[in-house]
């Protein structure tokens, strides 16, 4: 390894460690060596905070003049919550910049680099930077489209079923891969269903982890079948917006809405139009969205072209049964030829089931 991936890869931990705290700002670390000596550390940990540079260059004070400053992105160029990071870099008379990844908010965008460069300051680029990508993957997706990043999620038996022929489901993957289920809620800024699962299962929809923060919860339900009593009405563990179709009975509006319930009618259909859903969810910053079904809804995204991350678990189970549903209902395709082909396959062990990790083709 050499010595600037040693750095960047602390640097790299540094960021990873605010997963889930960030959003809908990257994970950014820094780390600032002089004469080989760390004389300064730092990280992003919350919107509205010093970035990570800012953090390092406070701790470094003096010792930074002449060194070598390590970020996971590139500094910023643009006066936000914060001021740019790239003057402040050059103000501390640093001699080196490394940066891992290009900052692709099109308010930096590569500026932040120019900035460092007319500074006389030496840049270099790209040390580990499909590992900073990869670790940004929520954040360079919503910041140039302004939608969140979505990732589906759901667990099968080996033969792909989400549940027996009699819609038994419970539990078919292991607690170990349940508490990973749990963390990606807590990291995600949104979680999402159809109103078929609340109906199913009333599900809470929440992060059963100590610490754990609880998504936004949101229940696409076209004509506002949703019981008044369902758990993520009443419990307040988190909130709850609805989106339904143009055909929903308002007097049931007025009543959930009064529950605390935030309703929105989407337009154009009696269906729920997704892309309103994601234009809503980001205009309001959140960043990441969890899909865990039920099959339709899921079928309804990855057909629409808008889900961007498979997360399967598998159990050594099966089940078997023409009628048991798996998670990808719809129509489906009719040609082989035509199946939607998913890139960076990754599987990891939980327990004694199988995490899979896939990327949807670019929409
Ligand atoms: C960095 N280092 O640690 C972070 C950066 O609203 P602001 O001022 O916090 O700006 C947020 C934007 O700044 C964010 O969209 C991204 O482009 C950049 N974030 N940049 O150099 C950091 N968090
Ligand atoms: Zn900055």
């Amino acid at each position: 390894m050499s010595i600037h991936e040693k750095y960047m890869r602390l640097a790299l931990e540094n960021a990873r460690a605010a997963k889930g705290q960030t959003a809908p700002n990257p994970l950014v670390g820094s780390v600032i060596v002089n004469e080989g000596r760390i004389v300064g550390i730092g990280a992003h940990l919350k919107p509205g905070e010093p970035h990570a540079e800012i953090h390092a260059l406070r701790m470094a004070g003096e010792h930074a003049r002449g060194g070598t400053i390590y970020v996971t992105l590139e500094p910023c160029s643009h006066h936000g919550r914060t001021g740019p990071c790239a003057e402040a870099v050059a103000r501390a008379g640093l001699a080196r910049v490394v940066v891992a990844a290009p900052d692709p908010n099109p308010l930096v965008a590569g500026r932040g680099i120019k900035i460092l460069r007319d500074a006389g300051i030496e840049v270099i680029e790209g040390v580990l930077r499909e590992e900073s990508e990869r670790m940004n993957e929520v954040f360079n997706r919503y910041i140039v489209s302004k939608r969140p990043f979505v990732t589906v999620k759901s667990a099968t038996t080996l033969d792909g079923k989400i549940a027996t022929r009699t819609s038994s489901s419970r539990w078919i993957t292991s607690a170990e891969a349940r508490e990973d289920v749990h963390r990606l809620r807590h990291e995600s800024g949104a979680i999402l269903v159809g109103v078929q699962t609340i109906l199913h299962d009333d599900s809470q929809l929440n992060t059963r982890l100590p610490d754990g923060r609880n998504p936004l919860r949101v229940v696409l339900d076209s004509k506002l079948r949703i019981p008044e009593d369902a758990r993520v009405i009443t419990d307040g563990e988190a909130p709850t917006w609805i989106f339904t179709g143009s055909h929903a009975d308002p007097a049931k509006r007025q009543r959930l809405e009064e529950a605390g319930v935030r309703v929105f009618e989407t337009t154009g259909s009696e269906r729920v139009n997704l892309e309103q859903v994601l234009d809503m969810l980001g205009s309001s910053e959140i960043s990441s969205l969890l899909v865990e079904g039920g099959g339709q809804v899921i079928a309804s995204f990855v057909e629409q072209g808008l889900a961007d991350k498979l997360v399967l678990y598998m159990a050594p189970k099966l089940v078997g049964g023409k009628d048991a549903p798996t998670f990808l209902e719809g129509l489906g395709i009719a040609d082989m030829n035509d199946a939607i082909g998913l890139t960076g396959l990754r599987a990891e062990p939980l327990g004694p089931d199988l995490k899979f990790e896939a990327y949807f083709p670019k929409g």
